[in-house]
Protein backbone atom coordinates (compact mmCIF):
# COMPACT_ATOMS: atom_id res chain seq x y z
CA UNK A 1 0.00 0.00 0.00
CA UNK A 2 1.54 3.55 -0.90
CA UNK A 3 1.94 5.50 1.97
CA UNK A 4 0.95 8.92 0.76
CA UNK A 5 1.66 12.52 3.37
CA UNK A 6 -0.43 15.50 2.00
CA UNK A 7 0.49 18.88 3.30
CA UNK A 8 -2.31 21.32 3.03
CA UNK A 9 -2.49 25.23 3.18
CA UNK A 10 -4.42 28.48 2.31
CA UNK A 11 -4.95 27.61 -1.11
CA UNK A 12 -6.81 24.81 -1.17
CA UNK A 13 -9.97 26.43 0.37
CA UNK A 14 -9.53 29.31 -1.74
CA UNK A 15 -11.73 28.65 -4.38
CA UNK A 16 -14.48 27.36 -1.61
CA UNK A 17 -14.28 31.21 -0.85
CA UNK A 18 -11.76 31.55 1.70
CA UNK A 19 -9.68 33.98 1.55
CA UNK A 20 -5.73 33.04 1.52
CA UNK A 21 -3.12 35.19 4.16
CA UNK A 22 -0.52 36.70 1.35
CA UNK A 23 -3.09 37.08 -2.00
CA UNK A 24 -3.36 40.74 -2.45
CA UNK A 25 -6.57 40.82 -1.12
CA UNK A 26 -5.00 38.45 1.83
CA UNK A 27 -6.20 38.10 5.45
CA UNK A 28 -2.88 39.55 6.43
CA UNK A 29 -3.61 42.49 4.04
CA UNK A 30 -6.15 43.73 6.75
CA UNK A 31 -4.42 43.06 10.22
CA UNK A 32 -0.62 43.02 11.35
CA UNK A 33 0.58 39.07 11.99
CA UNK A 34 1.73 40.27 15.14
CA UNK A 35 -1.61 41.58 16.27
CA UNK A 36 -3.65 39.06 15.78
CA UNK A 37 -1.81 35.61 15.14
CA UNK A 38 0.67 35.85 17.89
CA UNK A 39 0.10 35.37 21.60
CA UNK A 40 1.63 38.85 22.55
CA UNK A 41 -1.28 40.09 20.53
CA UNK A 42 -3.81 38.46 22.28
CA UNK A 43 -2.70 39.48 25.57
CA UNK A 44 -2.09 43.13 24.02
CA UNK A 45 -6.06 42.47 22.37
CA UNK A 46 -7.98 40.00 23.10
CA UNK A 47 -10.94 41.46 21.54
CA UNK A 48 -8.95 42.32 18.45
CA UNK A 49 -8.39 38.72 18.51
CA UNK A 50 -11.76 37.30 19.10
CA UNK A 51 -13.09 39.23 15.91
CA UNK A 52 -10.55 38.41 13.45
CA UNK A 53 -11.49 34.51 14.56
CA UNK A 54 -15.13 35.11 15.06
CA UNK A 55 -15.27 36.26 11.20
CA UNK A 56 -13.18 33.30 9.68
CA UNK A 57 -15.05 30.69 12.05
CA UNK A 58 -18.06 32.61 10.50
CA UNK A 59 -16.24 32.30 6.82
CA UNK A 60 -15.61 28.85 7.31
CA UNK A 61 -19.06 27.31 8.40
CA UNK A 62 -20.57 29.44 5.32
CA UNK A 63 -17.98 28.21 2.49
CA UNK A 64 -18.44 24.44 1.04
CA UNK A 65 -15.31 21.93 0.57
CA UNK A 66 -14.42 21.90 -3.47
CA UNK A 67 -13.17 19.17 -5.85
CA UNK A 68 -9.61 19.13 -4.31
CA UNK A 69 -11.35 18.60 -0.96
CA UNK A 70 -13.32 15.50 -2.26
CA UNK A 71 -10.35 14.44 -4.73
CA UNK A 72 -8.37 14.28 -1.62
CA UNK A 73 -11.10 12.28 0.36
CA UNK A 74 -11.02 9.66 -2.75
CA UNK A 75 -7.98 8.57 -2.91
CA UNK A 76 -7.91 7.82 0.81
CA UNK A 77 -11.05 5.63 0.60
CA UNK A 78 -8.98 3.81 -2.24
CA UNK A 79 -7.35 0.92 -0.69
CA UNK A 80 -4.16 1.11 -2.70
CA UNK A 81 -3.18 4.19 -0.54
CA UNK A 82 -2.97 5.08 3.02
CA UNK A 83 -3.39 8.77 2.84
CA UNK A 84 -2.29 11.46 5.65
CA UNK A 85 -3.30 15.25 5.02
CA UNK A 86 -1.66 17.14 7.03
CA UNK A 87 -3.17 20.96 6.95
CA UNK A 88 -2.01 24.11 7.65
CA UNK A 89 -5.68 25.66 7.66
CA UNK A 90 -8.05 26.15 10.64
CA UNK A 91 -11.37 25.58 8.26
CA UNK A 92 -13.05 21.67 7.89
CA UNK A 93 -13.07 21.64 4.98
CA UNK A 94 -11.46 18.48 4.49
CA UNK A 95 -13.26 16.99 6.96
CA UNK A 96 -16.53 17.77 5.16
CA UNK A 97 -15.37 17.17 1.87
CA UNK A 98 -14.72 12.80 3.51
CA UNK A 99 -11.50 13.21 4.42
CA UNK A 100 -10.57 11.26 7.78
CA UNK A 101 -7.13 10.86 8.53
CA UNK A 102 -6.77 15.07 8.96
CA UNK A 103 -3.77 16.31 11.58
CA UNK A 104 -4.46 20.28 11.86
CA UNK A 105 -0.97 21.18 12.61
CA UNK A 106 -1.98 25.04 12.92
CA UNK A 107 -4.89 23.93 15.52
CA UNK A 108 -9.11 24.47 14.56
CA UNK A 109 -11.44 27.15 14.59
CA UNK A 110 -13.91 24.91 16.12
CA UNK A 111 -11.60 24.58 19.03
CA UNK A 112 -11.67 26.24 22.07
CA UNK A 113 -9.08 26.28 24.48
CA UNK A 114 -7.94 28.25 28.04
CA UNK A 115 -5.03 30.30 28.19
CA UNK A 116 -5.42 29.82 32.29
CA UNK A 117 -5.33 25.80 32.57
CA UNK A 118 -5.18 24.20 29.57
CA UNK A 119 -8.94 23.20 29.07
CA UNK A 120 -10.36 22.51 25.58
CA UNK A 121 -14.02 22.69 24.50
CA UNK A 122 -16.08 23.16 21.48
CA UNK A 123 -15.56 26.88 20.14
CA UNK A 124 -19.05 28.39 20.32
CA UNK A 125 -19.81 30.47 16.89
CA UNK A 126 -18.47 33.84 18.56
CA UNK A 127 -15.82 33.99 21.46
CA UNK A 128 -15.51 36.99 23.55
CA UNK A 129 -12.78 37.94 25.94
CA UNK A 130 -15.53 37.89 29.13
CA UNK A 131 -16.33 34.40 28.56
CA UNK A 132 -15.65 31.74 31.41
CA UNK A 133 -13.74 29.03 30.92
CA UNK A 134 -16.02 25.59 31.65
CA UNK A 135 -13.22 23.88 33.32
CA UNK A 136 -11.84 26.77 35.86
CA UNK A 137 -14.44 29.56 35.46
CA UNK A 138 -11.74 32.22 34.80
CA UNK A 139 -12.39 34.64 31.73
CA UNK A 140 -8.88 33.16 29.66
CA UNK A 141 -10.54 31.54 26.47
CA UNK A 142 -8.54 31.40 23.39
CA UNK A 143 -8.89 29.75 19.88
CA UNK A 144 -7.21 26.28 19.79
CA UNK A 145 -4.65 27.59 16.88
CA UNK A 146 -1.31 27.67 17.05
CA UNK A 147 0.07 31.53 16.56
CA UNK A 148 3.59 32.11 15.47
CA UNK A 149 5.92 31.44 18.00
CA UNK A 150 3.84 28.40 19.49
CA UNK A 151 3.94 24.49 18.95
CA UNK A 152 3.01 23.74 16.25
CA UNK A 153 0.86 20.06 16.88
CA UNK A 154 1.95 16.75 16.45
CA UNK A 155 4.66 17.83 15.38
CA UNK A 156 6.55 14.21 15.99
CA UNK A 157 3.63 12.09 14.47
CA UNK A 158 4.00 14.09 11.34
CA UNK A 159 8.06 13.99 10.95
CA UNK A 160 7.72 10.05 11.40
CA UNK A 161 4.91 9.91 9.04
CA UNK A 162 6.70 12.19 6.51
CA UNK A 163 10.08 9.73 6.74
CA UNK A 164 8.07 6.63 5.75
CA UNK A 165 6.45 8.02 2.98
CA UNK A 166 6.35 6.26 -0.94
CA UNK A 167 5.34 10.35 -1.81
CA UNK A 168 5.33 13.73 -0.30
CA UNK A 169 2.84 16.15 -2.11
CA UNK A 170 2.81 19.77 -1.21
CA UNK A 171 -1.47 21.58 -2.17
CA UNK A 172 -1.94 25.02 -2.04
CA UNK A 173 0.83 26.77 0.40
CA UNK A 174 3.16 29.44 -0.06
CA UNK A 175 5.83 27.92 1.39
CA UNK A 176 6.37 31.01 3.91
CA UNK A 177 5.61 29.32 7.44
CA UNK A 178 8.03 26.93 9.46
CA UNK A 179 8.20 24.00 10.31
CA UNK A 180 5.48 23.04 7.72
CA UNK A 181 7.84 24.66 4.78
CA UNK A 182 10.54 22.70 5.72
CA UNK A 183 8.52 19.70 5.05
CA UNK A 184 9.97 19.05 1.57
CA UNK A 185 13.37 19.52 2.46
CA UNK A 186 12.62 16.45 5.36
CA UNK A 187 11.18 14.50 3.03
CA UNK A 188 14.13 15.03 0.27
CA UNK A 189 16.58 14.00 2.79
CA UNK A 190 14.32 10.96 3.87
CA UNK A 191 14.56 10.01 -0.10
CA UNK A 192 10.99 10.28 -0.46
CA UNK A 193 9.76 11.80 -3.83
CA UNK A 194 7.78 15.45 -3.14
CA UNK A 195 5.77 16.93 -5.59
CA UNK A 196 4.02 20.66 -5.40
CA UNK A 197 0.52 21.10 -6.60
CA UNK A 198 -0.16 25.05 -6.50
CA UNK A 199 -1.57 27.83 -8.03
CA UNK A 200 2.10 29.28 -8.83
CA UNK A 201 5.66 28.34 -7.80
CA UNK A 202 5.98 28.64 -4.15
CA UNK A 203 8.69 29.82 -2.69
CA UNK A 204 10.17 26.30 -2.03
CA UNK A 205 9.23 25.17 -5.58
CA UNK A 206 13.11 24.32 -6.74
CA UNK A 207 12.95 21.50 -4.03
CA UNK A 208 10.48 19.76 -5.19
CA UNK A 209 10.74 16.89 -7.89
CA UNK A 210 7.92 17.68 -9.63
CA UNK A 211 5.43 20.81 -9.64
CA UNK A 212 2.48 21.32 -11.36
CA UNK A 213 0.81 24.62 -11.37
CA UNK A 214 -2.80 25.62 -11.93
CA UNK A 215 -6.05 26.05 -9.52
CA UNK A 216 -6.36 23.52 -7.05
CA UNK A 217 -9.68 22.36 -8.35
CA UNK A 218 -8.19 21.50 -11.50
CA UNK A 219 -4.60 20.00 -10.65
CA UNK A 220 -5.70 17.98 -7.31
CA UNK A 221 -8.41 15.57 -9.20
CA UNK A 222 -6.34 15.41 -12.29
CA UNK A 223 -3.36 13.84 -10.27
CA UNK A 224 -5.71 11.78 -8.28
CA UNK A 225 -7.53 10.69 -11.19
CA UNK A 226 -3.88 9.89 -12.92
CA UNK A 227 -2.71 8.32 -9.76
CA UNK A 228 -5.55 5.85 -9.33
CA UNK A 229 -5.37 5.25 -12.79
CA UNK A 230 -1.55 4.04 -12.57
CA UNK A 231 -2.47 1.65 -9.46
CA UNK A 232 -0.47 1.92 -6.15
C1 LIG B 1 7.33 27.59 15.51
C2 LIG B 1 -2.69 29.83 12.43
C3 LIG B 1 8.92 26.64 16.99
C4 LIG B 1 -3.20 31.19 12.55
C5 LIG B 1 -0.55 30.09 11.40
C6 LIG B 1 12.71 32.60 10.48
C7 LIG B 1 13.02 31.46 9.76
C8 LIG B 1 12.27 30.29 9.97
C9 LIG B 1 11.21 30.28 10.87
C10 LIG B 1 10.92 31.43 11.55
C11 LIG B 1 11.66 32.58 11.37
N1 LIG B 1 11.13 33.53 12.16
C12 LIG B 1 10.08 33.01 12.85
C13 LIG B 1 9.97 31.73 12.49
C14 LIG B 1 8.98 30.78 12.98
C15 LIG B 1 7.62 31.06 12.41
C16 LIG B 1 7.68 31.31 10.91
O1 LIG B 1 7.77 30.38 10.12
N2 LIG B 1 7.57 32.58 10.52
C17 LIG B 1 7.61 32.90 9.11
C18 LIG B 1 6.64 34.04 8.82
C19 LIG B 1 9.05 33.24 8.74
N3 LIG B 1 6.85 29.86 12.64
C20 LIG B 1 6.25 29.72 13.83
O2 LIG B 1 6.24 30.55 14.69
C21 LIG B 1 5.60 28.36 14.04
N4 LIG B 1 6.05 27.86 15.31
O3 LIG B 1 8.19 27.77 14.67
O4 LIG B 1 7.58 27.10 16.77
C22 LIG B 1 8.98 25.24 16.50
C23 LIG B 1 9.71 24.95 15.32
C24 LIG B 1 9.77 23.64 14.88
C25 LIG B 1 9.13 22.63 15.59
C26 LIG B 1 8.40 22.98 16.72
C27 LIG B 1 8.31 24.28 17.17
C28 LIG B 1 4.08 28.48 14.13
C29 LIG B 1 3.55 28.90 12.78
C30 LIG B 1 2.03 28.80 12.82
C31 LIG B 1 1.45 30.20 12.74
N5 LIG B 1 0.02 30.07 12.56
N6 LIG B 1 -1.84 29.85 11.28
C32 LIG B 1 -4.33 31.35 11.59
O5 LIG B 1 -4.55 30.54 10.67
O6 LIG B 1 -5.01 32.36 11.78
S1 LIG B 1 0.34 30.34 10.00
C33 LIG B 1 -0.68 30.78 8.71
O7 LIG B 1 0.16 30.81 7.55
C34 LIG B 1 -1.74 29.76 8.35
O8 LIG B 1 -1.68 28.58 9.11
C35 LIG B 1 -1.41 29.39 6.92
O9 LIG B 1 -1.78 28.14 6.59
C36 LIG B 1 0.04 29.52 7.01
C37 LIG B 1 0.81 29.44 5.77
O10 LIG B 1 0.16 30.20 4.79
P1 LIG B 1 -0.36 29.43 3.49
O11 LIG B 1 -1.30 28.35 3.92
O12 LIG B 1 0.80 29.01 2.68
O13 LIG B 1 -1.20 30.55 2.82
P2 LIG B 1 -0.63 31.72 1.91
O14 LIG B 1 -1.70 32.73 1.75
O15 LIG B 1 0.72 32.15 2.41
O16 LIG B 1 -0.36 31.00 0.51
C38 LIG B 1 -1.45 30.47 -0.22
C39 LIG B 1 -0.87 29.69 -1.37
O17 LIG B 1 -1.94 29.11 -2.09
C40 LIG B 1 -0.11 30.58 -2.35
O18 LIG B 1 1.10 29.92 -2.72
C41 LIG B 1 -1.04 30.67 -3.56
O19 LIG B 1 -0.31 30.70 -4.78
C42 LIG B 1 -1.79 29.38 -3.46
N7 LIG B 1 -3.15 29.46 -4.02
C43 LIG B 1 -4.01 30.52 -3.98
N8 LIG B 1 -5.15 30.17 -4.62
C44 LIG B 1 -5.00 28.90 -5.05
C45 LIG B 1 -3.73 28.44 -4.67
N9 LIG B 1 -3.29 27.21 -4.95
C46 LIG B 1 -4.13 26.40 -5.65
N10 LIG B 1 -5.36 26.77 -6.05
C47 LIG B 1 -5.82 28.00 -5.77
N11 LIG B 1 -7.06 28.35 -6.18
Amino acid sequence: MAKIVILTGAGISAESGIRTFRASDGLWEEHRIEDVATPEGFARDPALVHRFYNARRAAAAAAAPNAAHRALAELEADPRFEVLVVTQNVDDLHERGGSHNVIHMHGTLAGALCAACGARWPAPMEMRPADPCPECGRPATRPDIVWFGEMPYRMEEIWTALRAADLFVSIGTSGNVYPAAGFVADAMHAGVPTLELNLEPSAGTRLFDEARHGPATTVVPEWVAGLRARGA
